[in-house]
Formats: structure tokens, sequence, C-alpha cells
């Protein structure tokens, strides 16, 4: 079985432990990630979405490091904000906010409405040292607490409430149940199958020698 590489082009620490229980499901022993090196500099997400932000940061890493590289980029949607905050969900209180800034202005806005709807969706995006790529997207729909419940996960967890649940936030999962409902292990579990497909492809037809 062939091993591929890829550099972990996330700053995010959270995300990068989710990432490595999600792929290690999905891929088991044929993909070894790597660490984003501490000395590559902080990725400046000037996209207008996801898929943009995704490309951003594989691209900086699979060129600052010469090896494949795989990024997420994940925004929260919610339908009485106007799909607010979007793409812009880490920065959402600000260029410096901390997770509980971000979730504290989300209740504030939202507010008393009785619209509560919510949607996370995950670009997840593998780029090649030689500028191909391979793409998949998840999403999971759900409410808006009235208020933030639970201690597990990151960012906007104690908030949201997926529809297929059991009426628990994220934050009050399992990593186990929210990877099995979530954006992110949506996206990475298909990002899975695509990056097989493109390896067995590349197995069956390899490369014929110039004529
Ligand atoms: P990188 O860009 O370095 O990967 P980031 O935290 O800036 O890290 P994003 O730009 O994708 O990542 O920002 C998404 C924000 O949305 C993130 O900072 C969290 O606040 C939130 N978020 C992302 N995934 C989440 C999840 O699974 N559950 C709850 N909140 C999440």
């Amino acid at each position: 079985m062939s091993v591929t590489s890829f550099v972990l082009a996330t700053a995010n620490p959270d995300k990068a432990g989710e990432l490595r229980a999600i792929l290690g499901e999905a891929m088991g022993g044929s993909v070894r990630l790597v660490e984003r090196p501490p000395e590559v500099p902080e990725v400046d997400e000037t996209g207008t979405t996801l898929e943009e932000n995704a490309r951003l940061k594989a691209v900086a890493l699979a060129e600052a490091t010469g090896v494949a590289a795989i990024a997420d980029d994940t925004g929260l949607e919610v339908a009485a904000l106007g799909g607010a905050p979007g793409v812009y969900s880490s920065r959402y209180a600000g260029e410096q906010a901390s997770y509980a800034d971000n979730v504290a202005k989300l209740l504030t806005e939202l507010g008393a409405s009785t619209d509560r709807r919510a949607r996370f969706t995950t670009v997840a995006l593998a780029r090649f040292p030689d500028g191909s790529e391979v793409v998949a997207t998840g999403s999971v729909e759900g409410e808006i607490a009235l208020s933030a419940v639970g201690a597990s996960g990151f960012g906007y967890d104690p908030v949201f409430v997926p529809a297929e649940g059991d009426g628990r936030t994220f934050a009050e999962m399992s990593p186990e149940e929210k990877h099995a409902l979530s954006h992110r292990g949506r996206a990475f579990r298909r990002l899975a199958g695509r990056l097989a497909a493109s390896q067995a492809a590349l197995v069956a037809e390899p490369d014929r020698p110039a004529s």
C-alpha cells in the first residue's frame, strides 16, 4: 500500500486534532499527516468564498514545504442574519476575537429571534505540488441554541444543535458523535473517498514512457 504524506495547512490546533481523527478513521495507514511548520507565516484569508480561502491556505503550505497540503475552510451561516458570519466566522467579533467573543456576539445579534436556523459548511481541499487538486464539501443543518451549553469541541459548538441529533449541542457530544454528523466529518470522508479513487486511477493508468 502506498502512503501519501500531507502537511496540514490549518493553524488552528482544534481543527488539526479533528482532521487527524477523521482522516485517520477514513484513510487508515494510507496517509501520513505532518504538522504545519510553525515558521510558515499565517495565511491572509482574502477570498470571498470558503473554497477560495481553502485554496489560499493549501497553496501556501504546499509551496512552503514542497509536500502535498490539506486545508479546511469552514463557515457558520445563520439564516436570520442573512448568512453571517459565513466566510468571516473566525473574525466575527474582530480580528483577535476568541471563540467566546464570537459566540457572545452571535447570541446578541440573534437576540430572541424565533428563526434560529443555521448551517455549518466545510470545504476540504488537497493540493499537490504539481498544482492538481481534490476538493470536497460537507454541510450540517441545525439551530442556534438560546445559550452556550457543553465543553467539548471548539468555536461555535456550544451553541450549535444539529438537526439530525437528539437536541444536544455539538459541545455536549463525544468527538465521535460530532464527527459522524459534522460538516468536517462529511467533507473529509468525501475527500478521502475522492483521494482513494484518484490514487486507484493513477495505479491503473501508470505514466507511459514518451514515444
Ligand atoms: P485555519 O484558517 O488556520 O484553518 P481558522 O480557525 O481561522 O483556522 P476558519 O477560517 O475556517 O479556521 O474559521 C472558521 C471559524 O469557525 C473557526 O475559527 C471557529 O470559530 C469556527 N469553526 C470552525 N469549525 C468549527 C466547528 O467544527 N465547530 C464550531 N466552530 C467551528
